[in-house]
C-alpha cells in the first residue's frame, strides 16, 4: 500500500521537475527500488564512483564560474549569504524551507515508508534517502531498521565514562561524553593507523557512521535515565524500529509518543551545511577526523543557545510566562511579556533564522501533529497566540530579518504533553536526530574526497587597508 501510493505521489514529483528545472539534480536521482536491493552499502558502492565522475566534471567544466561576490558585511557577518560549502543530503530555501535530496517534508510524509498506515516516516528510510538519493522500500528500511539494532549495543565503558561526571551536568556535557568515549571503537582511525588508501576512506567511514547512528539513541537515554530515572536503564525492544525504540528506551510506550519521535528524528536530521552543528562536523572531518570526533564537536555547537539549545530555552521561557500570568494568558499581557523579554537584552527563543524567511515548516508539520493529537493542551494553544503574537512584535524592532518561528518553537509542548517535561533534555533529542544527516554527508565527503577546509581570514588593519584601496 505504502508502495503504491509512494509511486504515485513519485509520478507526480517527475511531473513537476519537468516544470521547476532548479529541481532537476536532486529530484533526477529519484526512484522506487525492487525489494531485492536489501544491503546499503551496495548500493553506494555503486553509486559512488557516478557521483565522484559528476563532481570531476563540475571542477572541470565550471571550475571557474564566479558564485557570487564578497562583500565586506559578508564577512563581519557570520558569513550569510556567503556560498562556501558543498553539502549533497539537503538544501535549504529561505521561503519554502528544507528539502531531503529534493523532497519536502509533506512529500517525505507522503512517500517514506512509515510503521503504520499513513503514520509519520520511520527516520531509518530519511537516512537512505540522504544517503543514496533514492526512496526506499518497506522492506529495505526493515532491513537498514535491524541493521541498526544488530550494532546498537554500548560497551560497558561508555555508561562508566558518562558516570564519571557529576549527575547534575547538563545533559548535552552526557550525551557528548558518551559519544566521546564510543570514539575508542573507530574502524576509521584504526583503518588510517594502518595506512588504508584514500581511495577507501569511506568504507571505515560508512562503518563509524552506521554504528554511530546506531548507537547514539541508547547513549542518550542513558543520560535520560541516570539524570531523571534513577539510572534504571530499559533495554532495546528488538520489534521495534529506530524512532520507536528511542521513545521505549527512555521510558515512553505510548503509541503516539513513538510516532511523534519519530517524526521529530527525521525533521531535526538535516539542514543543509552551514548551520553550526552540520559545518562544525563537516570542518572536522575535513581534517580526517573520524566520525565520532566530528560528531561530538558538532554537537557541542548544537549547545549553544543560538542553535540547538533553543529547544531547551523555548519550553523553559513559556514555563515562565506561565508561571507569571498562567495557563489562560491575554493576547496583550503576552505581548508585554515579550517586550519584557526584548528589553531585558535577550532573544525570544524559537522565533528567527539564519536562512529562512518564513515560517519554518518544520514548525508547519509539528503544529499540524498537535492539532490532530492535542488540539485542547493548554500550552499548544499558548504557541499559538505565540505564532500571532511574536512575529509583529519582533518585525516592529526593524533589525530582525525574519520574525517567524523555527523548529525550536514547537517541539517543546509536543514532547512535554507526552510526559518528557524535562526541558534541559530537548536538546540531546535534536543530537540524536542531527547524527542521521551529518554523517550522511560525511560518508559522501570522504567518497567524493572532500579537501581539508581552510577559509582564508583578515585582520581588521587587513580590511581598512583593503577598503581604502578599493574606493
Ligand atoms: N529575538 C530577539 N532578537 C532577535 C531575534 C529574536 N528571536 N532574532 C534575531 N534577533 C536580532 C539579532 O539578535 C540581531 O540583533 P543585533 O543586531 O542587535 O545583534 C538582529 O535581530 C539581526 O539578526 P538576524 O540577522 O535576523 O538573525 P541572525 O541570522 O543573526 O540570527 C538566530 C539567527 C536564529 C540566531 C536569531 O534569530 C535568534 O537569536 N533567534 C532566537 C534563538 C533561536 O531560536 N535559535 C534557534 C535557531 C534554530 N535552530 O534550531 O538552530
Ligand atoms: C538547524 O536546523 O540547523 C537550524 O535551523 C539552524 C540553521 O539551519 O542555521
Amino acid at each position: 500500500m505504502v508502495f503504491y501510493r509512494s509511486v504515485s505521489l513519485l509520478s507526480k514529483l517527475r511531473n513537476r521537475v519537468v516544470q521547476q528545472p532548479s529541481l532537476t539534480n536532486s529530484v533526477r536521482w529519484l526512484q522506487i527500488q525492487t525489494s531485492s536491493d536489501l544491503d546499503l552499502h551496495s548500493q553506494l558502492k555503486e553509486l559512488i564512483p557516478e557521483q565522484q565522475e559528476r563532481l570531476k566534471k563540475i571542477k572541470s567544466e565550471y571550475g571557474k564560474v564566479q558564485l557570487g561576490n564578497i562583500s565586506v558585511d559578508m564577512v563581519l557577518g557570520g558569513m550569510r549569504g556567503m556560498t562556501g560549502l558543498l553539502w549533497e543530503t539537503s538544501l535549504l530555501d529561505p521561503d519554502e524551507g528544507i528539502r531531503f535530496r529534493g523532497l519536502s517534508i509533506p512529500e517525505c510524509q507522503k512517500v517514506l515508508p512509515a510503521a503504520k498506515p499513513g503514520g509519520e516516516p520511520l527516520p531509518e528510510g530519511l537516512l537512505w534517502l540522504l544517503l543514496t538519493g533514492k526512496v526506499p522500500t518497506k522492506e529495505q528500511v526493515d532491513a537498514l531498521s535491524k541493521e541498526l539494532r544488530s550494532r546498537a549495543t554500548i560497551p560497558d565503558h561508555v555508561y562508566k565514562t558518562i558516570d564519571a561526571l557529576p549527575v547534575t551536568a547538563h545533559p548535552m556535557t552526557q550525551f557528548t561524553t558518551g559519544v566521546m568515549a564510543l570514539q575508542v571503537q573507530s574502524e576509521f582511525s584504526k583503518a588510517y593507523e594502518k595506512g588504508i588508501h584514500k581511495s577507501k576512506y569511506w568504507e571505515p567511514t560508512y562503518e563509524d557512521s552506521l554504528s554511530l547512528i546506531a548507537q547514539v539513541p541508547a547513549v542518550a537515554a542513558y543520560v535520560y535515565r541516570r539524570m531523571y530515572k534513577n539510572g534504571e536503564r530499559i533495554p532495546m525492544d528488538d520489534s521495534l524500529d529506530y524512532g520507536g525504540n528511542f521513545a521505549h528506551m527512555l521510558g515512553f510506550d505510548g503509541p503516539e509518543m513513538q510516532e511523534l519521535m519519530r517524526l521529530y528524528v527525521t525533521i531535526h536530521s538535516d539542514h543543509e551545511g552551514g548551520n553550526v552543528s552540520a559545518h562544525t562536523g563537516h570542518l572536522v572531518a575535513s581534517a580526517l577526523s573520524d566520525p565520532y570526533l566530528s560528531f561530538a564537536a558538532a554537537l557541542n555547537g548544537l549547545a549553544g543557545p543560538l542553535h540547538g539549545l533553543a529547544n531547551q530555552e523555548v519550553l523553559l521561557w513559556i514555563k515562565s510566562v506561565v508561571d507569571e500570568c498562567g495557563e489562560n494568558i491575554t493576547k496583550d499581557q503576552l505581548k508585554d511579556y515579550v517586550w519584557k523579554t526584548l528589553n531585558s537584552g535577550k532573544v525570544v527563543p524559537g522565533f528567527g533564522h539564519g536562512v529562512l524567511r518564513k515560517t519554518d515548516p518544520r514548525y508547519m508539520c509539528q503544529r499540524e501533529f498537535a492539532l490532530k493529537h492535542l488540539p485542547d493542551d493548554p500550552l499548544f494553544q499558548l504557541v499559538s497566540k505565540l505564532y500571532d503574537v511574536v512575529p509583529p512584535i519582533l518585525t516592529e524592532l526593524g533589525k530582525v530579518k525574519n520574525p517567524w518561528p523555527n523548529v525550536d518553537a514547537h517541539s517543546g509542548v509536543l514532547l512535554n504533553y507526552y510526559g518528557l517535561t524535562e526541558a534541559r533534555y530537548y536538546t540531546v533529542l535534536f543530537g540524536v536526530s542531527r547524527a542521521i544527516g551529518i554523517c550522511s554527508q560525511l560518508i559522501w565527503d570522504r567518497a567524493l574526497g572532500l579537501p581539508l577546509e581552510r577559509p582564508k581570514s583578515v585582520t581588521m588593519e587587513w580590511l581598512e587597508a583593503h577598503c581604502k584601496k578599493a574606493a
